[in-house]
This record gives structure tokens, sequence and C-alpha cells, in this order.
């Protein structure tokens, strides 16, 4: 048996990581797997910083899965990948002066070593970065494919601009300053106090202007009443699923109709129709108001009047400032008795508070509206995915474009609002990004590629005139709503994915990934999967990942890591000093899985001595000659197991970590009592074959070398079988003891199955029951082990 005292984790990790990738144990055979198990981890994006430690927390919970699953009998696929395109990168880029495919390649290299360094089970030979060609050919068909099914539209919007940034942002980056994290700044990076209304960038927290530019949008408000109703099919992170529900906020009201007085009609939605007989002005929505004032309540009257349909009364008509333009009718029934809003609205402008009482009325007809708005996805900056579209001035003055000539899919009728005359989709795949040097933004609603004709002069597809491509690029958040369909299929390179590998693989068995992404990327890839499914571009399923688990956020001592703070964690430093297990060990204990975990150093170094004592655990002669057992041993390991197994299976690797080191201890001592410890080789050897296992998706370079290397197991631990608990060893361990008050049971309690009689004693006595049958008197107990602890009081003897 080789083995030193102390673990050489430089030595063990780095024999094993490469023998892990020459034997490919984490490369399952795709089309051959009979019980297939997708386990995906958010991928990053990847600037030259690096991975952090929050990263570390979180692909190392996703990876103890993974393993979890391949040890259950799983063939278990777990990619990584890149979302390399995007402002995220390409900020760093220019911040470091360098073109952002240079400073990613030198990104992703170190990333790729970081996720090796941890002893992630990645299968290498499907990974993906969303900027290379041969991925993004694709995500230029995906905006093909929406578009022809008319879900793709141009339009003049008013649109969120970050001033910083020089982009549009969707309404689903824009934010309170508080839910970004972020003090609010103006465009020129001065602090700016907090104000109520006061929306920010998600990402620099820079105020947000509105602007009204042309842009692409996907019709994802067609979806939304799936988008919401789904939610109750899958199983998701709480937290999560609330918050999309919020987001798309259904609400459920009437609308009704007013004449008002002197010719015409004004329709109002409301939620509450039943105070319709307590109306006593109309507010309209007014641009200007609106934005200049925003939640303030400012109005101004019109002149006119309405008439209540309940009552006949006589309304006037205001514009005010706290109606939104865009939402229900724009036109509200003002019911100061019963709205806040209105109230102080009426208080202000000395309008009629009147209260009647709520009576069933059913005028007006039944609406639902939801307040998730459209997918604004034209960024007019360089780094993103080009969006494959022409425009032909020829074609549109003739009135021409891609509607009512090519379309036969269209799932979407009506074309109001669609200002797409003119614009034709790329005929031939892919539109290449071209390498430009002047790449950064330039703030006049235009992206770069608008200053290069050799980009955007193109024929026209339908009339061969002179046209232009697109010069916006597409949202990164395009970009990672279909990429779980590609990894499996990465090796077929003519088409997005393949249609045998999809059945055996999609969708996603688990997700695990950010709370942060709840309303961007997850809802994104929700209504990309159910269009794939309606264009019968899938068949089998809608939601790509029916079960998703948010994990929560690491910490540093207290605070949350940041660079001001000098505070955040590089995990290289770690894995260098103590090494990926102990590492992974120490991230996946330090608290539950879903909180606000404390990383603290000397948390990892307490993680190192507990390392450090089970690798001394195996330094023993290990004889499996003598054939006797110990069935305190068996029965504690097969606890163990239990206890284990249940833990993993909900994602608390905290108390899972806890039950492994409370085996250790058991063994410990154990192997103290020396000569006992040698007469029960039979459950040693499997306690610490169990142990081993159990370990494994925690620290899984240790364990493989005990496991081969001290055990003599000729193949890896990680595709050992999980070890199976019997339940008869279970029971055995847990003792029910009566509890008698005078021979009458009064109460009952669970304890191990060796607990000395003075310790029952002790846990009896502090029973409310028993305290209350006890009070004041005198007792004698009589001890019937392992079943009865009678209390025998004075009196009873009188
Ligand atoms: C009368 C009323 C009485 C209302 C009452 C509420 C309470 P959600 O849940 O967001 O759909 N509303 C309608 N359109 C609006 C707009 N464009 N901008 C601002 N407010 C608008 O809320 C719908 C309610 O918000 C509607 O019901 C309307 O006020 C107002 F005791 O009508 B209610
Ligand atoms: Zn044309």
């Amino acid at each position: 048996m080789k083995s030193s005292k102390k673990f050489n984790h430089k030595e063990v990790e780095s024999k094993w990581q490469k023998k892990w990738l020459a034997s490919k144990i984490y490369s399952p055979d795709l089309d051959k797997a009979k019980k297939p198990f997708y386990n995906l981890w958010m991928f990053p994006y990847p600037s030259a910083e690096g991975l952090h430690a929050g990263h570390a927390f979180a692909s190392t919970g996703s990876d103890v899965i993974g393993r979890f699953m391949r040890m259950n009998g799983h063939e278990v696929l777990q990619p990584i990948g890149y979302d390399s395109f995007g402002i995220h990168a390409e900020n760093f880029a220019i911040k470091i002066d360098e073109t952002p495919q240079v400073m990613l390649a030198r990104a992703i290299n170190h990333y790729e070593e970081q996720f090796k360094s941890l002893g992630h089970g990645y299968d290498w030979t499907h990974t993906l970065t969303t900027s290379d060609i041969d991925y993004y050919t694709w995500t230029e068909w995906v905006f093909l494919e929406l578009f022809k099914a008319g879900l793709a539209y141009r339009k003049k919007a008013e649109v969120n601009f970050c001033p910083k940034d020089k982009t549009v942002l969707s309404d689903e980056q824009v934010m309170t300053p508080k839910q970004a994290g972020k003090e609010p700044i103006d465009a020129k990076g001065n602090p700016v106090p907090e104000r109520e209304g006061l929306m920010v960038c998600e990402r620099c927290g820079t105020i947000v202007e509105k602007r009204e530019l042309e842009v692409w949008f996907f019709r994802i408000t067609d979806y939304a009443g799936r988008l919401l109703n789904n939610l109750e099919k899958i199983n998701w992170s709480e937290r999560v699923t609330i918050a999309q529900k919020e987001w798309i906020g259904k609400s459920e009201g009437r609308l009704i109709e007013f004449k008002i007085d002197g010719g015409g009609t004004i329709e109002v939605f409301t939620t509450r129709p039943d105070t319709l007989n307590s109306a006593t002005f109309i507010v309209t929505a007014d641009k200007k108001l609106y934005d200049e004032h925003g939640k303030e309540k400012v109005g101004e009257f019109t002149g006119s009047y309405a008439l209540n349909p309940l009552n006949g009364r006589r309304l006037p008509i205001w514009k005010a400032s706290y109606i939104a333009p865009g939402y229900g009718t724009g036109n509200v029934m003002g019911v100061p008795a019963y709205d806040n809003r209105d109230a102080e609205f009426a208080k202000k402008y000395n309008i009629e508070i009147l209260k009647l009482k709520p009576e069933n009325n059913n005028v007006g007809k039944k609406q639902i509206n939801y307040h998730l708005r459209d997918w604004g996805i034209g960024r007019q900056r360089y780094w993103g995915c080009p969006i494959p579209m022409i425009h032909c001035k020829r074609c549109e003055e003739k009135g021409e474009g891609w509607i009512g000539s090519n379309t036969t899919k269209l799932i979407h009728t009506d074309q109001n609002d669609w200002s797409w005359q003119g614009w034709w989709p790329e005929e031939k795949l892919p539109v290449v990004l071209p390498i430009i040097k002047d790449y950064k933004p330039m703030g006049n609603g235009r992206g770069p590629l608008a200053n290069h004709p050799e980009f955007y002069e193109v024929k026209c597809p339908h009339c061969g005139a002179d046209a232009k491509r697109e010069t916006d690029v597409a949202d990164t958040f395009l970009d990672s709503s279909w990429y779980f369909f590609r990894y499996p299929s990465i090796d077929d390179k003519n088409h997005p994915w393949s249609s045998a590998i999809t059945k055996k693989w999609l969708p996603v068995n688990l997700y695990f990934g950010g709370a942060e992404h709840a309303v961007l990327h997850l809802m994104y890839a929700r209504f990309v999967t159910m269009v794939f499914k309606d264009l019968k571009l899938i068949n089998h399923f809608e939601e790509p990942f029916p079960k998703f688990f948010a994990h929560g956020l690491m910490i540093k001592d207290g605070a949350k890591m940041s660079k001001s703070r000098g505070n955040v964690v590089n995990p290289d430093e770690y894995v260098q000093k103590f090494g990926a297990d102990t590492l992974r060990l120490y991230l996946m204990f330090m608290g539950p899985m879903d909180g606000y975990p404390d990383f603290r150093d000397t948390g990892i170094e307490g993680m190192q001595r507990f390392v450090n004592r089970i690798w001394n655990l195996y330094q023993r002669p290990i004889t499996i000659k003598d054939p006797s057992t110990s069935l305190r041993m068996t029965q504690v390991t097969h606890q163990t197991i239990q206890r284990v197994t249940k833990d993993i299976e909900i994602f608390h690797y905290n108390t899972a970590i806890s039950s492994i080191m409370e085996f250790v201890n058991f063994l410990q001592d154990e192997k103290g009592k020396g000569e006992d410890a040698k007469k029960n080789s039979q459950s040693w050897y499997q306690a610490l074959q169990v142990l081993c296992q159990l370990l494994a998706p925690f620290a899984p370079h240790m364990t493989e070398e005990l496991w081969v290397e001290v055990l003599g197991n000729k193949y890896s631990v990680h595709t050992s079988k999980w070890p199976q608990y019997n339940a008869k060893y279970i029971k055995a361990v847990n003792n029910t003891i009566i509890i008698q008050i005078d021979g009458k049971v009064r109460s009952q309690m669970e304890v191990d199955i060796d607990t000395p009689e003075n310790e029952i004693k002790v846990i009896a006595l502090s029973d409310e029951k028993v305290k209350k049958w006890l009070r004041n008197k005198k007792y004698k107990v009589i001890f019937v082990p392992g079943k009865i602890l009678n209390f025998v009081t004075e009196n009873a003897k009188d």
C-alpha cells in the first residue's frame, strides 16, 4: 500500500486529472446511453479576470450532483462552455485595449485550466463558445426561424438606453439600483441620490434614458399565458417561480366603455369593476407627463367629460402622469374612495371623492392583461451575433417585404405594428461578424458596424437592388436562449441539433444556476423552446428545464465580494495551497447551497485537517481474510449511507458532509480501539469502501487515489455503484423507548441503540410531559434495556 501521512494534493490531483481526461470517464457515448442524465450549469461569460470563487461554489454544487447521478447508474452529460458575446466581454476588451477575440482566446484558456484544476467532471468533447462561428451561425438561424414565424418584428419604440454602455437595454435589464446592487450614477459616472422610480442599467448602475429608436423585438408577449401556466408543471426553486410570475404579471379585469359627453367613447381597463359606481373621474395617459414626472402625480384637465355607464354621472377627463401609456388601454377610471393613487390625485386637484358600496355589475367585457413586454433584442454594439436581415429601399417603396410573400408558418396575424416593409432574411448563413478595430460603441443609436460599408453593402435578395444589411447585433441573451440544444449535438455541422440525440438527451434533467437570471435568461430560454415546439423543430417537450435549482450567493467574511472591498476570493490560490478537494469540501460545507455561505480562511484550514484525518484513516493494514463483522459498524455505515444519500438528493450538501464527518469520527474511535478493529476487518473494509464512495462527489481526487491505490479497486470510484443501505440496519440503530410513569405510558423517545441508561434518563427528564408528571415528586427508575423506562413515584407506593 503506498501512501504517506499527509495528503499530497498537488501530486494526486494532477495525476487523476490527466487520467480522467485520457480515459474519458466524463464523456458518455451519447448515442448508446441507456439512462441519460443531462446535468447543466449555467455557462459563464468569460472575462480576463478569470473564474472567481462564486463560480467555483456554484459549479462545484452542480458537479456534485452530476457525480452522484453517475454513481447511481446514469450516463451523465455535463458540458461547459462560454457565453462569450456581449457587452461584458466587449467592455473588458475595451478596458485593456485589445480586441474581444484576442482577449477571449486567452480568457477561455484560463477558464478551462481553472475548471480542470477544480476537478469538475466536464465532458470536454462537448463544449461551445457562443462567439465561435460554428455556434453563432445557428444563433442567426434561430433569429430567422422566429422572424419567419412572425415573432420578430421591427418597430420604432421608446427604448431603454444606457448612456454609458451606449446601447439599448431590454426591460429585464433595467431595474432599481437596489435590485441591481449598484449605487446609481449619471452618464458621467457621478453619484446620484436615490429616489423613487429611479431605474438603472443592470450592469453598470447608470441611470437609464428613454430614446426613440427603431429596433428588433421578439414577440414574447404572445407566450405570456403559456409561460405563466407552465410554471405549475415545472419543478423550480420557489423564489424563481415567484419572480417569473410577477414579471409576467397577469392581471384579470374588465374593459369598460364610457361615452364621452359630446361624442366618442373612451375605454378603461380595471381590475375593480365592482367600484364603477364610485368612479369620479377618468384619467388618461400622457407620454410627456409620464416621462417627466413618473410616479409623482401631476395632471391636466382636458375639458371633456365622460358618462358613467352605471349611473350616468358626469366624470371629468384628466391627463395624468401616473398612467402608463403602454399598459391596458392607457385609460383608467379614477375611484379615489378605493384606490390610493386616485385618492392622492383627487385630493391634489379637488376632485370629488365618493364612496358607494361595491355591488355586482356586469358592465364591460372580461380582459386579461400581462405586464410582460416584448423582448427588444437589437443592440447598437459590435460584439454580438449579427442579425441576418437585409433592408431594401426599393422594395420598401414598392410596398414589398417578407410578409405576404414567403411566409408560410406565420403564427401571428396582427400586422398593425410591423414596420418591416423592405426587410428580407439572409438567404445564406452565416453572416460573418467582421473583425474591425473601431469597435467601440458610438452612442448615436447605431452600432459600430454602421461605419463599415464592406459589411453592410449588399444586394437585395428579392429585387437585386443595392440594399443594406442590419448593423445592430443581437442581445447576448439570444445566444444563451438555446445553447443547451447545441451541446449534445456539437458534432453535427449541418444542423443546429440532431433530432435523435435531442430526443435522447433533452430536456435538461437538472439545471443549476443563479437566481439572478430568473426573468432574463430563464424566461427567454423557455420562450424560445416553446417556439421551437410550435414550429415542430422539436416535438417531445416545450419546457427546457423541468427542474431548476437556484444556488445562493457566496460572501466573504460576512460581506459581499467586490473588487473595491478587496475581498474577492481567487480560487486558484486556494487550489494551490489547499488542493481542489479541500476547497470543494469547504465550499459545499459552508452552508446550504441556496443560501449566502460565508467563506472564511479559518474554515478552509479546518477542512484541510479533516482531509488529512481521512487520509490517515486509510493508513492501516487492511486484511480482509478475517470474516468476522461488527454489527455496530455495519449499522453506522448503513445509517450514514441513508443520511448522505437523502441529503445530496435535496442539495443539502453541508449536512451530508456533517454526516460523513461523524462517520469519520466514529471510524477513528474504532481505529483507536486497536485490537477490536483488527478483529472486524470485514466491516472495516466495507466501511472504508463506503466512506470513499460517499465522499467521491465532494473530493473526487483523494477518493480516487484511496479507492484505487489503497483499497485496490480496478476501476474508478466515480463509475462505482453508489452504496445502498439495508433497512434492517437502519431500524436497529434507533430504538424506541417507552416512558412510563407509575406503569402508565406517558411518552416515548428515539435513541441510539447503545445509549447508556443514565443518558436515556437525562433525555427523558427533559421531556415536557415527563416533567409535568414528575413535578415535585420523588421517584425511582426501572429500566428495561431497549424497551421501557419506568418512573415509580413515592406517592404511587402509598
Ligand atoms: C379602478 C380601480 C379601483 C382600480 C381600485 C384599482 C383599484 P394591474 O394589476 O397592474 O393590472 N390601471 C389600469 N391601466 C393603467 C395604466 N395604464 N397605468 C396605471 N394604472 C393603470 O392594475 C390594474 C389597475 O390599475 C386598474 O384597476 C386601474 O385602476 C389601474 F380600487 O381601476 B383600477
Ligand atoms: Zn429589393
